[in-house]
């Protein structure tokens, strides 16, 4: 069996997302879009899916219909620490088409506190120095153009190799296609993975559609109006729902996003703000969009745990909440339930015992500061945020968060729907 597509991050998502869709392309006819799998951190998953002869089931359920698919698209599993001339292998095959990955959003820091980027052009330089022609890399995580920002962090790290014909080569052979994934797919009970029946994968144009037509990935000539969208309305709320509910003790999204009190805020902010923060959504219908999305996460079969959303949210609210404000702030226009979103995510890094944050040990003695205001602004001067957030939200943002410390936060949320 040739391997076509060499995935690293076998996580829930890639095996309920992107699997199916090459699942689908194999039986059109694809047998080269057999995939390779590698854990990066723990050889846990990798080692049960062989022993279980490489096929799960993927379930789709929303309450009213129940849909199970069986995946054999994943032929190996690897891991990293522990296999690493067999993914070498596998990295300079002529046979190869795509690298993917889903490695979450704090694998992209080129800070040296992630060894992502490194193990990555490792292997792209294995396949330079073998002569084996051109690949994609397609980046299947949260960021806002991805492609590029996978290109920028390989070009960066492959620069310091000193090795400039290999630059040329990545500039030349390699190519990094934007993608939007959407799929809830919460980590995994049980022996078979439960999932939405929706699921969404636009990529930049690329010769990898050849294989993928036909599977239901949409190939597009620009995929940023479809990534803004995704990420603001769905991932914007998803993070917001997750603090919240850690806040106040909802253990599920679904939940949160149906109380009376959470849903009208939710509803007004998509409408009244994230969706205005979009300049150009190239005909996607923002409102009826968001609309979707509440309904979406309120499938109440899906236990997704805001403890499992809430983590690693200094790498994930740049893009989902900081990026609309400072879209609004060009516009003038006010932002006060996403400012409200950011005060309930200081108070719970500040008041969560369990905050699991690549950043947790910095940041949370800083949101403990007991002026509210010295405490909003340190925490988003915090380096990690790649572009700062607009100064003039940051009273706005203090004064929520002194009133989240002193009342009930659906009280004030409540106040604000008024
Ligand atoms: C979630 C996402 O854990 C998270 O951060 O917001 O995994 C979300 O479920 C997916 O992006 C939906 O497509």
């Amino acid at each position: 069996m040739e391997i076509g597509v060499l995935h690293l991050g076998l996580g829930a998502f890639h095996r309920a997302h992107q699997a199916v869709y090459f699942n689908q392309a194999i039986a059109n006819g694809h047998p080269e879009m057999a995939i390779a799998a590698v854990s990066m951190r723990k050889s846990e998953v990798a080692d049960s899916l062989r022993n279980q002869g490489y096929s799960y089931r993927v379930v789709a359920r929303d309450g009213a219909s129940e849909e199970s698919t069986t995946v054999t698209a994943i032929k190996e599993t690897y891991f990293y620490g522990r296999d690493l001339k067999a993914i070498e292998a596998i990295a300079i095959s002529p046979a190869l088409k795509a690298i993917t990955l889903t490695v979450t959003e704090k694998a992209y820091r080129i800070d040296g506190s992630s060894s992502f980027p490194n193990q990555l052009v490792h292997l792209l330089n294995e396949r330079f120095k073998s002569g084996a022609p051109g690949i994609a890399v397609i980046c299947c995580d949260n960021l806002p153009s991805n492609g590029d920002s996978t290109a920028r962090m390989v070009n960066h790290v492959a620069s310091e190799l000193g090795d400039p014909p290999f630059l040329a080569w990545i500039a030349n052979h390699i190519r990094f296609p934007n993608s939007m994934v959407d799929r809830i797919v919460p980590a995994i009970t049980g022996d078979s993975i439960t999932t939405e029946p929706f699921s969404q994968w636009v990529i930049e144009n690329d010769p990898i559609s050849k294989y993928l037509a036909g599977t239901g990935a949409e190939f597009v000539s620009d995929v940023r109006p479809y990534e803004l969208a995704k990420i603001r309305l769905f991932n914007g709320v998803h993070s917001t729902l997750a603090y919240l509910g850690e806040l106040i003790g909802t253990e599920y999204v679904a939940n949160a996003v149906v109380d009376p009190i959470i849903g009208p805020y939710i509803k007004a902010m998509q409408e009244q703000e994230i969706a205005p923060s979009i300049s150009d959504p190239a005909g996607i219908d923002l409102i009826s969009y968001a609309a979707t999305i509440r309904k979406r996460i309120s499938n109440p079969t899906l236990k997704h745990r805001a403890e499992q959303i809430a983590m690693d949210g200094s790498q994930k609210l740049q893009q989902r909440i900081i990026n609309s404000m400072n879209d609004l702030a060009t516009k003038s226009l006010p932002a006060p339930r996403l400012g409200v979103a950011l005060a309930i995510w200081v108070h719970y890094l500040a008041t969560n015992p369990r905050v699991s944050d690549p950043f947790a040990t910095q940041l949370i003695p800083i949101a403990q500061l007991a002026d509210p205001l010295l405490a909003v602004t340190g925490i988003f001067d915090h380096p990690t945020f790649s572009t700062k957030l607009d100064a003039k939200y940051l009273p706005q943002i203090a004064a929520a968060l002194a009133e989240l410390r002193n009342r009930e936060p659906l009280d004030v949320l409540k106040e604000l729907e008024q």
